[in-house]
């Protein structure tokens, strides 16, 4: 079986074809979680598994998993990712790694190989979190950390819950969230970042994923008039908000490892010539170090306190993605190097800056992940993009790592 090979035109045409799911005007897709284009491209993705002769279960949540049988019945040995994306995505960020695993099983279909283990692929959804927190969401409720009841009430950033969306789409399947038995879980992503395209390596043997700490901060102060107001009468929401996005860029600066991001602020009234009431903003702090994070965290409200306490603004603080940092399994780890070593590739060891479901799955079952180069190291962009070589390369690694976690005790 060694010289099985996936075959690397059908990955593209399938990445292309999902691609167009949700394309936006100017290049990219916007598949926002529970989205009717998100629906479409479940829906699309269910009937290539059909198409493959998968075993389709959808779980109340609306996660999709295709089950190949083995020669013995059990837990499987899964390959998933996720077919959600944030408002501005390139084609790859999740579902390359769905349309791998189902080019991987449609490879082993055509070979007529009978694995030992079943193999199964899956699609979580809402990985992404940028419409409805908290993100890795589908993993999330697969755990059983968060219920599908729970979930439906989660209100979304255009005022809708999650429940109205599922129910408008026809999202839900109807069996429980977690209920398929998984023996290891591995998941091919795109590096989303720059090492490997600097290093000149093909594959990630990916060994951990960073923490990660998503805040939002409510600002409220008062609105005044924009030209009969001092400063010393104001209680200005947006200054407190500014105040923090600089001091974010120190904190990523500062400590060792650090990222941190305010990526979305909204202010109120939001007008020209009045002063913020209320400004509401994000700050995704992220490092593979779970004391530093907890550190910048620290710095972080510290800071916020005492900027508004000066502007008499008041500050209200959600903790929304509290996510440590995880090892993977050296088992995994070491059967990926193996993949890629067998198929000639130039591997390196790395730990992950973006969050990914098997960040989660990584306490469910022995988990690892493959990452290939991004072009530039850019994602969650329109330009995001990985050559076709390497896409292929990743895909061969996936089919030989399932491939010898099905067969091995
Ligand atoms: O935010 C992340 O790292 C992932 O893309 N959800
Ligand atoms: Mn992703
Ligand atoms: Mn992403």
């Amino acid at each position: 079986m060694k010289e099985l090979r996936i075959n690397g035109r059908r990955l593209q045409e399938r990445i292309a074809a999902l691609g167009c799911i949700g394309a936006l005007a100017g290049g990219g897709v916007c598949r926002l979680a529970f989205s009717r284009a998100d629906k479409q491209a479940r829906d699309h993705v269910e009937a290539l598994m059909r198409q493959l002769r998968l075993e389709v279960h959808i779980d109340r949540i609306g996660n999709i998993a295709g089950v190949r049988q083995g020669e013995q019945a059990g837990a499987v040995v899964l390959a998933g990712s996720h077919i959600d994306t944030v408002g501005s995505a390139g084609m790859l960020d999740g579902s390359y790694g769905v349309m791998a695993a189902l080019e991987a099983v449609e490879t082993l279909n055509e070979a007529c190989v009978r694995t030992r283990r079943p193999v199964a692929v899956m699609a979580f959804v809402n990985e992404e979190g940028a419409r409805f927190m908290p993100d890795m969401m589908g993993s999330l409720i697969f755990r059983g950390d968060l219920s599908v009841e729970d979930a439906r009430s989660i209100t979304g950033i255009d005022g809708t819950t999650i429940g109205e969306n599922i129910d408008r789409t026809g999202f839900a399947g109807d069996e429980p969230p977690g209920a398929l038995p998984v023996h290891r879980y591995v998941e091919l992503h795109i590096e989303q970042g720059p090492i490997l395209e600097k290093e000149g390596c093909t594959i990630g043997v990916v060994e951990g994923v960073q923490g990660i700490l998503w805040l939002a901060y409510t600002l409220r102060g008062a609105t005044a008039h924009a030209g009969t107001t001092p400063v010393e009468l104001r209680r200005d929401a947006a200054y407190v908000a500014g105040a923090v996005v600089q001091f974010v860029r120190r904190l990523a600066l500062e400590i060792e490892g650090q990222c941190a991001t305010v990526g979305s602020i909204t202010l109120q009234p939001n007008l020209v010539n009045v002063v913020a009431e209320e400004a509401r903003i994000t700050v995704d702090l992220r490092n593979p170090d779970s004391g530093r994070l907890r550190m910048a965290a620290e710095r972080l409200h510290a800071f916020v306190l005492e900027t508004a306490r000066a502007e008499r603004v008041e500050v209200d603080r959600q903790i929304r993605v509290n996510v440590p940092p995880v090892s993977f399994d050296p088992s995994v780890i070491e059967t990926v190097a193996a993949a890629a070593e067998g198929l000639g590739f130039r591997s390196r060891r790395m730990i992950s800056g973006a969050g990914h479901d098997a960040q989660i799955m990584a306490s469910v079952c022995r988990t690892g992940m493959i990452f290939v180069p991004s072009r530039g190291g850019l994602s969650h962009s329109i330009r995001e993009d990985t050559a076709p070589e390497d896409l292929e390369s990743g895909a061969n690694v996936l089919l030989h790592t399932v491939l010898s976690l099905a067969q091995s005790n």
